[in-house]
């Protein structure tokens, strides 16, 4: 594929260049903060931080970090750095104590978020040309809008289908030969199985080249499965609503890490524990300082997100640093019997085994049992139990390989397990602990 770009004089500045530019664009937001959200002002005082005394871009290390639980400190407008008439769009995500995060955003900040998107789109070689259906949820999720805005942008056409109504979906993609959507990588899986189960022909009867996955972890094995089944291109698209939604950071068309567009956001990698920085390469925390974003900039924002940095250039020709895919959430670990478990270690092994099918659920009950599980193909459901056993065991002592725990596994007809059209719900913990 031959290498676009949508902005390329950003997109391939040198990493001494980008690095000036970081710094000039932090102390801007340093005094904008101090200046205008009481908020900041009062935590860098009660850190004895001089913002003179930041000379470069390594002083970021000593400002404090903002957790999600500031963002309700002064709910819902605390953190506003613009005066309420200057910001034109509110959007949510759910938090851990119940009460949505609000997240504000200025034109600038629309327009500017748009732009990191159309850039990752061109990244990937998508054109103005491609057909985008946005099977993500419209409304206070930014999934939706966010990437609308982008795809516009690039000049795709970009029908809103929401998620949902996989009949209707499919529809869509065969009325008006749609090359590209965006999903959430549980609803992709799902979405193949209904295409391969009406006998329809990826690249025939449905025309997809890419899809845009994101919102919620998934393996290089799912990516690899709905590559096969829909014979289309998947990228990794990671973002958080703190940060503007989708978009944050992107693959390229070497799928190999995403590239986080360090000219909108300063990345560091710290060890949760100690807040330090882990070494290169190490997995750590991602934390996150907003350049770009006028009505709520955030400083060392915690993304509870586990990740490592990519050290060497990639051939795609962006200097901007690569992440890995995010391994887990810090919030979705789960312990079993001492045992420290994400749920995309569960989902690696089972996308990897022939004859598992598109979903799976992990509960846990009792004192410390957990149970797991697994839709399979309809044909091992032909009376044959030995064989059905044989996969049984076979997934139990693959899953007992990499998380070190022997779980119960339950094998299910396709169809049985419950499907989000969102973000999926993949761990359910009904323990008496
Ligand atoms: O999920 C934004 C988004 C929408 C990203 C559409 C990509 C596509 P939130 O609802 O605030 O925003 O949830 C953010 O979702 O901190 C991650 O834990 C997780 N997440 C998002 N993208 C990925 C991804 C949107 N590609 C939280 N891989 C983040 C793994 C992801 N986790």
């Amino acid at each position: 594929m031959e290498t676009r770009f949508f902005n390329p004089k950003i997109e391939k500045l040198s990493p001494s260049e980008l690095r000036v530019l970081q710094f000039k664009k932090l102390k801007t937001v340093l005094r904008r903060v101090y200046q205008k959200v009481p908020f900041y002002r009062e935590k860098l005082k009660e850190a004895g931080i001089n913002l003179s005394k930041i000379k470069t871009l390594s002083d970021l290390k000593e400002l404090p970090f903002t957790t999600k639980e500031d963002l309700f400190v002064d709910y819902p407008f605390g953190l506003l750095a613009e005066p309420l008439e200057k910001v034109v769009r509110l959007h949510t995500s759910s938090g851990t104590t119940g009460k949505p995060k609000a997240i504000f955003f200025s034109k600038k900040d629309i327009w500017a978020q748009a732009e990191l998107i159309a850039r990752a789109l061109v990244m990937t070689g998508s054109t103005s040309q491609d057909i985008l259906q946005n099977s993500m949820t419209y409304g206070l999720f930014t999934g939706a809008l966010v990437m609308h805005y982008g795809a516009e942008l690039l000049g795709m056409l970009v029908i809103p289908a929401g998620p949902g109504n996989t009949e209707r979906q499919i529809e869509l993609m065969r009325t008006f030969g749609t090359t590209c959507v965006h999903m959430t990588p549980s609803y992709a899986l799902y979405v193949a199985t209904v295409i391969q189960g009406k006998g329809l022909k990826p690249g025939v009867d449905i025309k997809l080249k890419r899809a845009y996955l994101g919102a919620e972890p998934y393996s290089e094995e799912t990516r690899r499965k709905i590559e096969e089944m829909l014979k289309v291109d998947v990228y990794n698209c990671y973002g958080l609503s703190e940060m503007g939604g989708p978009g944050v950071a992107f693959e390229c068309q070497f799928k190999k890490g995403l590239h986080l567009w360090e000219d909108a956001f300063i990345a560091e990698i710290i060890d949760p524990k100690t807040g330090m920085p882990v070494k290169p390469g190490e997995v750590g925390e991602l934390v996150l300082t907003t350049l770009n974003r006028t009505a709520m900039p955030l400083i060392r924002y915690r993304t509870r997100d586990l990740t490592y940095a990519f050290e060497e250039p990639c051939p795609c020709g962006r200097t901007h640093i690569k992440i890995a895919r995010i391994i887990g959430r810090a919030d979705d670990m789960f312990i079993v019997r001492g045992v420290n478990i994400f749920p995309q270690q569960i989902e690696a092994v089972l996308m990897g085994i022939k004859g598992v099918a598109q979903n799976y659920q992990i509960i846990l009950e009792g004192l410390d049992e957990m149970i797991v599980k697994v839709e399979i193909d309809r044909d091992f459901f032909d009376g044959r139990i030995e064989r059905l056993l044989k996969l049984r065991d076979e997934i139990t002592e693959k899953l007992k390989a990499v998380i070190q725990v022997r779980p119960k596994v339950e094998l299910v007809e396709p169809g049985t397990l419950p499907v989000s059209e969102g973000k999926a719900k993949r761990v359910i913990d009904r323990r008496t602990l």
